[in-house]
């Protein structure tokens, strides 16, 4: 976005001299620089890899038939930078029953197939006296978003603004979502089912919970038998998808970006059934319940995100527009821009499970990593090579045997030398160090681009991460094998049966666009949108709050063509299924057919510019969910739609 954001800076700097003096000063918010961390400061691979433990259980009446958690959402100090660098304060899951469980990305949740899961999910973000904590981040509240301070009436609205506020200081509305899991409606963490804390100060006239939240917890108290209460909401997931990675994330309409870069994300990991191996035929084992301390772990859960950071140790997220391409107003109400949002976030540091740039000593064997894309923006390009610092693009050193994505595994294990996994995609991944000698030391390294994807290969169409920094992940140091590696050999090994969907019998043409400002000539984005697709083929761009255009009759197979008539890639999530990727088409050539490692069932997948992504899935849950792009900037500012099954 280079070019774009050239002509933007070019135009406003034309633009300004036009217009009355009042607009160009005072300067409404700071730009980032002075106190930002340098990158180059933070020491990498001091700090070992946390894997995260399993989420504590809360005992319950029916345990034998249900696993029950009380999961709070709490702020605390976490040493996310080295430990001769300060804490970082954060949001975060834990058990509520057990403080010491609170952590960021939280503790991983272990679901057996068939078993349901039922969390009551509780807005803590309160101090000792019980007073609601404001947001961490600037929250910019001309968005469409939860909109606490409208009350009854305007939340979940775009408010009105007679001149240009500055960021929201209220309570903070949240709701869970767990990504790729498949459960009905009032349970998925619908986006205006958001509630705020239960805490002593929430203002006169304010709305404690979304528009959907009462109705779903109808539906819930009658469907389950239990009941939500002030600050919080309980969820019941069935467990009855395939053996997945899934992970869980917040949701809150036009908040997610913050909530999540606050924190605010854990693994969910559904294990058991027909479309699961039996234990030791993969690497393992992960975390359970009652481990002792310093226990080995060959299956490894990967929560990459990007961040950045103030030199005291606090989250650093853009407080104005002016971060991004440097617009400096007028902003709503004098225009259509928004003030505090920024189209897209890319942070200078990585953060691996909750550390930056963590080392794990890894044995000459087999290993099982689950790699979550946890980043608001950012697209990954994942390769292990010897030479941190290796010219790009860099010769791999060792392949990833991918044998799994959203929905579970893939029909047959994939090589790759590379894994591109887009913000919420997975990769269930295997990686063999047995021919590896001790002491050798590898990278897992970043060729993405520091700026929006927009396909491509690194170093040809796009710059690559910076290799000094974001381009730069995790180190891995082989150390002596303590056990003789008994699990099955890549060339040896089958994957659990799958059944691809049947014949569709509807197709969709869905539109993604970009919209620039309507009152400022050059300015833009201002947002991107969802839409439909016209009889000629031009994008009928759609809002969060325009009728349902998505209504599949429950129980059809439904082909998704999403015609991607913007610049970069999106990675387009659909709730409550997992889709096949059937192909791709870019205009005026062949299609092509999905990815090797797509062959799996997936519930995020790339929509690459100028081109039509086609995907597939049968709708066989009624009900209201959403569907939006995942790069978490664009989800909170229009590019999500609501849609109904049934
Ligand atoms: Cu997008």
């Amino acid at each position: 976005m280079v070019t774009r954001r050239r002509v933007v800076q070019a135009a406003a700097g034309g633009m300004l001299a036009l217009l009355p003096a009042g607009y160009m000063a005072p300067r409404l918010w700071a730009p980032p620089g002075g106190d930002l961390l340098d990158p180059g400061k933070v020491d990498k691979y001091v700090t070992p890899l946390v894997v995260p433990p399993v989420m504590p259980q809360a005992g319950g009446g029916i345990a034998d038939r249900i696993d029950h958690y009380v999961i709070g959402v709490r702020q605390f100090q976490q040493q996310v930078l080295p430990s001769s660098l300060p804490t970082t304060t954060v949001w975060g899951y834990g058990s509520t029953l057990h403080p010491r469980s609170f952590h960021y990305p939280a503790f991983t949740i272990e679901a057996r197939f068939g078993k349901p899961v039922r969390v009551r999910w509780m807005n803590q973000l309160l101090d000792r006296k019980g007073r609601y904590r404001p947001h961490l981040l600037p929250l910019d509240p001309t968005l469409h978003w939860a909109n606490p301070p409208g009350g009854a009436s305007a939340r979940d609205s775009r408010p009105g603004f007679r001149s240009t506020p500055g960021p929201y200081s209220g309570p903070v509305p949240i709701v869970t979502h767990l990504h790729g899991g498949r459960n009905t409606e009032e349970s998925d963490g619908y986006t205006e089912a958001w509630y705020l804390p239960n805490a002593v100060d929430v203002p006169a006239g304010y709305a404690e919970v979304g528009s959907f939240y009462e109705k779903f917890r109808d539906k819930f108290e009658d469907r389950f038998g239990d009941s939500w209460g002030r600050g919080y909401a309980v969820f019941q997931y069935a467990n009855a998808e395939r053996a997945s990675t899934f992970w869980f994330h917040d949701h809150a309409l036009g908040v997610t970006r913050l909530n999540v870069y606050a924190g605010l994300a854990g693994f969910y990991l559904l294990r058991g059934g027909p479309a699961d191996l039996p234990d030791g035929v993969l690497p393992g084992p992960a975390p359970r319940a009652g481990d002792p301390p310093g226990r080995k772990y060959y299956e490894i859960p990967l929560a990459i995100q990007d961040r950045s950071f103030h030199v005291d140790g606090s989250l650093f997220y853009p407080a104005g527009r002016a971060a991004f391409d440097g617009f400096r107003g007028p902003y709503i109400p004098d225009s259509d821009i928004t003030p505090i949002w920024n189209p897209e976030f890319f942070g200078n540091t990585m953060v691996t499970n909750g550390r930056t740039w963590p080392v794990l000593q890894v044995e000459p064997r087999r290993y099982r990593f689950r790699l979550l894309n946890g980043c608001n923006s950012r697209y990954l390009i994942l390769k292990i090579v010897t030479r941190a610092l290796a010219h790009r693009p860099a010769a791999p050193a060792l392949p990833f045997w991918q044998i799994g994505s959203e929905g579970g595994f893939l029909p047959a294990p994939v090589r790759r030398d590379q894994v591109l996994i887009a913000p919420a995609e997975r990769a269930d991944v295997i990686v063999d160090f047995a021919s590896l000698p001790v002491g050798t030391e590898l990278y897992l390294i970043n060729e993405a681009p520091d700026k929006a994807f927009q396909g491509g290969k690194a170093s040809t169409d796009f710059s690559p991460a910076d290799p000094a920094t974001t381009g730069q992940v995790m180190k891995l140091v082989i150390e002596a094998l303590t056990t003789p590696d008994t699990t099955v050999p890549l060339s040896q090994l089958s994957l659990p049966s799958f059944e691809p969907l049947g014949k569709a019998s509807r197709i969709r043409r869905l539109s993604l666009s970009e919209q620039n400002s309507a009152s400022l000539p050059h300015i833009g984005p201002r947002q991107m949108l969802l839409g439909t697709l016209d009889r000629n083929g031009a994008a009928v761009p759609m809002r969060w709050d325009d009728p349902v255009t998505e209504n599949p009759a429950l129980g059809a197979t439904e082909i998704w063509e999403i015609h991607n008539l913007t610049k970069d890639a999106h990675p387009i999530h659909i709730h409550e299924v997992q889709f096949q990727v059937l192909d791709r088409q870019q205009a005026n050539h062949a299609a092509r057919p999905a990815e090797p490692w797509e062959s799996g069932f997936k519930d995020t997948a790339i929509a690459y510019p100028g081109g039509v992504t086609r995907l597939k899935a049968t709708f066989d849950r009624a009900g209201r969910y959403v569907w939006h792009c995942h790069m978490l900037e664009h989800e909170d500012n229009e590019m999500m739609r609501p849609y109904t099954v049934g």
